[in-house]
């Protein structure tokens, strides 16, 4: 039996612990995406708690109000006039169908039995993330015992191994419980289970679960009513198979028995050696594209346990450990969106409740957005499939939501959805009111288009990009006090009132549709759409900058300087979007600046991780940095959540809102990367917000605009070298605080030298009367270069 030893490398990628989990939050994650377990790793009784993608409440609905289209003339009409509350009134009785949305549920828990092993010692578990496997071993009357455990990338499977040191040793109890009502039938050495589903706001459960536990060993097996006793073992393998009748949207006509049974019947097929061997192949293949070492490659700290890390991170001494950070929002991502399978939702695939926190379901005002930032970055793009698959479908759902609710074209979506993929307004109005949801879930196929240059992928999505600016070409309203073209009824997410034209929705249309007329030339639409994108896009309202010079959140300058709201929704111009830029519009950029600071450091999870990569695109690495050691505050349970009202981590590294949203993780690694990293502009900027806390450091395969791969090296805080692999070719524009040499390497001269991540046009920004002056940024001098890449090249760059 191979140990792993303790090592004390600053790339050692493992979350480990000398103690069993005593919560949800301290059991560790594995996953395939289709399946997910919470593994507990306890000796005398363990627990796998399992989950399965496909596993909601509900059956095919939707939550269209038509109601809407009568008032929304009036709606509109109030909101121009100032009679905000009104409007609101009318929105609350006529938009809504009393349908809040499906929740994501759990399919039961695996237990272990291990009598006489309540008192182990030499306890070890980890979840190593170099190739997604857990570890648990301990020691019992001087025998040695290992369990393994993994969700196969390979076959649709989680498998458990269990060993012993000596002969015949294991003996336990295998059974199952659910929180659902189920059913467990035994035979075969196999527990196959039956979940049922759970109706909702009136709608009808349609999906069971069926899951199926079979153990191989070299021991006996002993039959119950509803368990399985193992003795005499030295081995054992146990795999879990489970399945849905969910077949896609409107469909839950499949054979969920049949599906789990065929799956468990073909991950059977090979050894457990070569079982592993696959999976880790697989699970290589895409974990092994970046590497991220900061400090010099050796530090003591990773030779503590996980929740000690996080507990002293703030002492300053730990340098790794956002490093941990990063890459396990990377196997996070791989582990909970495989293609084929559905997006990650506010838990991944991680959720052990009936009713979970917001159902753990879609919220497309953010969330959801921000589990997909890190895919094309963090060199993982296959992971995105699964969003835009539920692009696909939202693209129809949306357009029978945009027809009858408004009267409209194209296709729209508000602020949450759920496995049914409901596309209309949900809750109530003040955080319901907001049809811009689908357009921006939607720019993430434009992204997708920038990082690769795939005209193939942009030629098949373009009709979804499309259906965004058709919806907008219809429902965008002149202000008859402005003038300017605007979304009404609307929000600013979850945050003041409902209006018209909030500056997040001015700058998520603009990007619909200029993002829409740039994908029209590509695949060449008609010149007719193309001129009527473009005359709306000259009558959208500009950025405007208030009196306390920061950026305005509404058309009217109406914000408190001293809010610290959670949404800073205004921002999404910095961030994902590239709307405002230190470059290109200095005083926006100082806006956005100084509505940063009003907002503060302190927020929820996934606030801090949108606050690392907006400190990122200030160029400011200390600010962001701060806003990581904010975030790595441990938590060390939900129930203590009053005692440590700062944590922001649990135990197993997942992110606390409180509670647990996984947005969070996948926020602070796409931070990681904007720090290391920056592609706007038409410019690949490296190194654009290095903290003082990484003077050391080496990144490889971070991913860039353009179709650019990206490693580089640096010590003193200073670049040393990089290395630039070009996938499709083009012209390369480098930014660099330092000069470089490099082979074909000249100075930048003109503008937007590659076409396939230029700048965007923005309207100069409008000041407030009260504002004295124009705000003044200090933007960092920068050296340009550009070089001519050819496909599959590599170019090198050094420091002078
Ligand atoms: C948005 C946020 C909340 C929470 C929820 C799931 O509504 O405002 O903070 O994250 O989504």
């Amino acid at each position: 039996m191979a140990w792993i030893g303790l090592s004390a490398f600053a790339d050692d990628l493992r979350l480990w612990y000398s103690r069993p989990a005593s919560n949800w939050t301290e059991a560790l994650p594995v996953g395939n995406s289709r399946l997910g377990a919470m593994i507990y790793g306890g000796t005398g009784h363990e627990e796998l708690q399992l989950n399965e993608e496909t596993f909601w409440a509900g059956s095919p609905y939707d939550n269209n109000n038509p109601n809407a289209r009568y008032v929304l003339p009036v709606i509109r009409q109030l909101i121009f006039e100032g009679k905000n509350r009104e409007a609101q009134s009318l929105v609350d009785a006529n938009f809504f169908s009393g349908k809040h949305g499906m929740s994501y549920l759990p399919i039961g828990s695996l237990f272990l039995d291990f009598e006489g092993h309540e008192q182990a010692t030499d306890f070890y578990r980890d979840l190593d993330l170099s190739n997604a496997t857990a570890t648990i071993r301990y020691k019992v009357n001087g025998v040695d015992y290992v369990r393994t455990v993994f969700a196969s990338f390979a076959d649709s499977v989680i498998i458990v191994r269990m060993q012993a040191g000596k002969g015949g040793e294991l003996k336990f109890r295998v059974s199952y419980d659910a929180p659902l009502e189920y059913s467990v039938k035994v035979e075969n050495s196999m527990l196959s289970t039956l979940c049922r589903g759970i109706s909702l706001e009136g709608v009808q459960s349609a999906l069971r679960a069926e899951c199926r536990i079979k153990v191989l060993t070299d021991g006996t097996v002993a039959e119950s009513v509803d368990a399985l006793e193992v003795s005499g073992a030295q081995e054992v393998t146990l795999y879990i198979a489970a399945a849905t009748n969910f077949v896609n949207y409107h469909d839950v006509s499949g054979d969920a028995a049949a599906q789990a049974e065929r799956c468990l019947g073909q991950a059977m097929q090979v050894s457990y050696e070569e079982a592993l061997d696959r999976h880790v192949a697989r699970y290589k293949e895409l974990f092994d594209r970046v590497q991220l070492t900061l400090g010099d490659g050796i530090d003591k700290a990773s030779r503590h346990e996980t929740d000690m890390r996080i507990r002293n991170f703030n002492r300053g001494t730990d340098v790794s450990l956002p490093a941990l950070l990063f890459q396990y929002g990377r196997y996070l991502l791989i582990s909970s969106s495989q293609p084929g399978g559905q997006p990650a939702n506010l838990q991944g695939i991680w959720n052990n409740s009936v009713y979970a926190p917001w159902d753990s379901k879609y919220t497309i005002n953010i969330n959801t957005e921000m589990n997909y930032w890190p895919a094309e970055v963090a060199n993982l793009a296959e992971m995105h499939e699964p969003l835009f698959s539920m692009l696909d479908d939202l693209s129809r759902t949306g357009a029978t939501t945009a027809r009858n609710m408004y009267g409209c074209r194209g296709w729209v979506t508000h602020h949450n959805t759920d496995l049914w993929r409901i596309a209309g307004p949900v809750d109530y109005a003040a955080p319901g009111t907001w049809p811009t949801g689908g357009a921006w879930l939607a720019q993430h196929l434009w992204q997708r288009y920038l990082f690769s240059g795939n005209k193939e992928f942009l030629q098949r999505y373009y009709p979804v990009l499309k259906g965004t600016a058709q919806f907008f070409l219809d429902f965008l309203i002149e202000h008859p006090q402005y003038h300017w073209w605007v979304v009404a009824p609307s929000v600013s997410p979850e945050h003041g009132p409902i209006t018209g034209g909030c500056t997040m929705d001015n700058q998520i249309v603009f990007d619909a549709l200029c993002n829409t007329l740039q994908a029209a030339r590509v695949v060449g639409d008609r010149q007719t759409f193309q001129d009527s994108l473009r005359q709306i896009i000259d009558r959208l309202p500009p950025m405007q900058i208030g009196r306390y010079g920061q950026l305005q959140e509404w058309l009217q300058d109406m914000d408190d300087p001293r809010d610290e709201h959670r949404h800073i929704s205004h921002l999404y111009g910095l961030y994902p979007s590239n709307q405002i830029s230190p470059f290109r519009q200095p005083e926006l950029f100082q806006a956005a600046h100084t509505t940063l600071e009003q907002r503060g450091d302190k927020a929820t999870g996934w606030s801090i991780g949108w606050k690392i990569n907006f400190w990122a695109r200030m160029l400011d690495g200390n600010h962001a940095y701060r806003l990581i050691c904010n975030m790595l505050q441990l938590l060390p349970s939900d129930a203590e959540a009053e005692k440590y009202p700062e944590g922001r981590t649990y135990p197993n590294m997942f992110d606390a809102h409180p509670p647990f949203q996984i947005d969070g993780n996948f926020g602070a690694t796409a931070g990681i990367a904007e720090m290391l990293l920056q592609s706007h502009d038409g410019a690949v900027h490296l190194l654009p917000a290095l903290p003082e806390a990484w003077a050391e450091g080496r990144v490889a395969g971070l991913r860039a605009r353009g179709g650019f791969e990206v490693d580089m090296k640096w010590t003193g805080g200073t670049l040393k070298e990089a290395t630039v692999r070009s996938t499709i070719g083009g012209t390369l524009r480098i930014r660099s605080y330092v000069p470089l040499k490099g082979n074909g390497l000249r100075k930048a001269t003109g503008d937007c030298p590659n076409a396939l991540f230029a700048p965007a046009e923005v309207k100069a920004p409008l000041y407030s009367q009260e504002l004295k002056e124009k705000p003044q940024a200090d933007v960092p001098t920068v050296y340009e270069y550009d070089v001519d890449t050819r496909p599959g090249k590599v170019y090198k760059l050094k420091t002078i």
